[in-house]
């Protein structure tokens, strides 16, 4: 039994995280969390309270993150600022939280000799062409696209330098693309769910043809689980589960499953800099540690994702309106 410290717990994939460990093991967790506009504290709900405690900070707060380190066994590091749209808008806080706030958690278990297990992002490696069989593996150059991915791939890069100057104890893992419960209205596969329950049509950048390597968030919390229990330290394991969907093929799977014509969406404005397609090569996670993803099927998992947003209006209905002010107003 060990205790976690785990930034961004009231997140998405943080808080499907703090339900994992609660679920599948005998661990005690630590939240630290800003609760940004993407923190949701309802997203930890039904946890015994024995088991979790939650405490509102900012990573970048040095005295609070070295108090919480000094008392904690091993830290998982989720806290980001997430969405690439916003990064395009307003680069700063990406700066602040994903560079400043990651080397303010590095220094504190530097000095205390904690574990530490770093959370990032396929994105660091840039894109793929859609005809081309290659995918990311660990090797794959970092070519970063867009203010989001650059900082997520700075912050890699600080952990690799600790290790290797500092001796820290830790590891890095670059997933996929996740869905399931609890993620914000703004990214792709809730912003259409939610659309098409309010009786709105779905928004697809561009043509659609961009590819995203689709993982459930649950197997997410599984490889970590699985690296931080048996990773080499030092190391950097993709996550990924053969997931590869066009964007059009997910929003016309989702209007179909919601009893909607498969051509009832709209094309907006596309990203700057949209990457074209990502596309995971997991092996040496499934090879050296023994994982293995759960959620193979991903429309079974996209029907409970939209069965779990139909009953959980609540979750979601405060942020819809002003998420889609946001897209409004660039034409999105
Ligand atoms: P999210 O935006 O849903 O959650 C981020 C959480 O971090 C929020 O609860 C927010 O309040 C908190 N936070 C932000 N700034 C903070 C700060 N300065 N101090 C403390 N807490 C702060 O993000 P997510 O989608 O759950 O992503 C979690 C992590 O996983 C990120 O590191 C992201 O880069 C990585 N990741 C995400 C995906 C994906 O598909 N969403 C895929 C691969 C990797
Ligand atoms: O309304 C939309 N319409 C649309 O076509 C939105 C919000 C997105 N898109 C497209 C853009 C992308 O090609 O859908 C795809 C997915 O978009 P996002 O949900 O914004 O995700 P993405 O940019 O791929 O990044 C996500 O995966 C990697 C997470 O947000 C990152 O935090 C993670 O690092």
């Amino acid at each position: 039994m060990a205790e976690l410290l785990v930034t961004g717990g009231a997140g998405f994939i943080g808080s499907n995280f703090v339900h994992h460990v609660i679920d599948t093991t005998d661990h005690s967790v630590v939240v630290l969390d800003k609760l940004t506009y993407a923190g949701n504290l309802a997203s930890l709900e039904g946890l015994p309270a024995e088991r979790v405690t939650f405490v509102q900070g900012d990573i970048t707060d040095a005295p609070l993150v070295d108090d919480l380190v000094s008392r904690t066994d091993a830290v998982v590091h989720f806290a980001a600022e997430s969405h690439n749209d916003n990064s395009l808008d307003d680069p700063r806080p990406f700066l602040d939280t994903n560079i400043v706030g990651t080397y303010t958690l590095l220094e504190a278990v530097r000095r205390h000799g904690t574990r530490y297990h770093h959370i990032s992002t396929d994105e660091v490696y840039g894109d793929l062409e859609l005809d081309d069989p290659a995918r990311f593996t660990e090797s794959t150059p970092y070519n970063p696209s867009s203010p989001y991915s650059s900082t997520k791939a700075g912050s890699d890069l600080l952990v690799r330098a600790w290790v290797r100057s500092f001796g820290l104890q830790a590891t890095i893992s670059n997933c996929s693309n996740n869905y399931g419960p609890y993620q914000h209205v703004e990214k792709f596969i809730p912003r259409q769910i939610t659309n098409v329950l309010r009786g709105q049509r779905p928004r697809l950048y561009g043509a659609g043809q961009n590819v995203r390597d689709w993982i459930h968030a649950n197997d997410h919390s599984s490889a970590v689980l699985t690296i931080l229990a048996k990773g080499r330290i030092g190391e950097t394991y993709l996550i990924g589960a053969d997931g590869e969907k066009s964007n059009k093929d997910v929003v016309e799977l989702i209007l179909t499953i919601l009893g909607k014509p498969a051509d009832d969406y709209e094309h907006v404005t596309d990203r700057a800099g949209h990457d074209l397609r990502y596309a995971i090569d997991s092996s040496k996670l499934r090879r050296e540690l023994g994982w293995t993803p759960k959620y193979r099927d991903f429309e079974a998992g996209l029907r409970a994702t939209i069965d779990w947003y139909a009953s959980n209006e609540a979750w979601w209905a405060p942020s819809k309106d002003a998420t889609e002010a946001f897209y409004a107003a660039k034409g999105q």
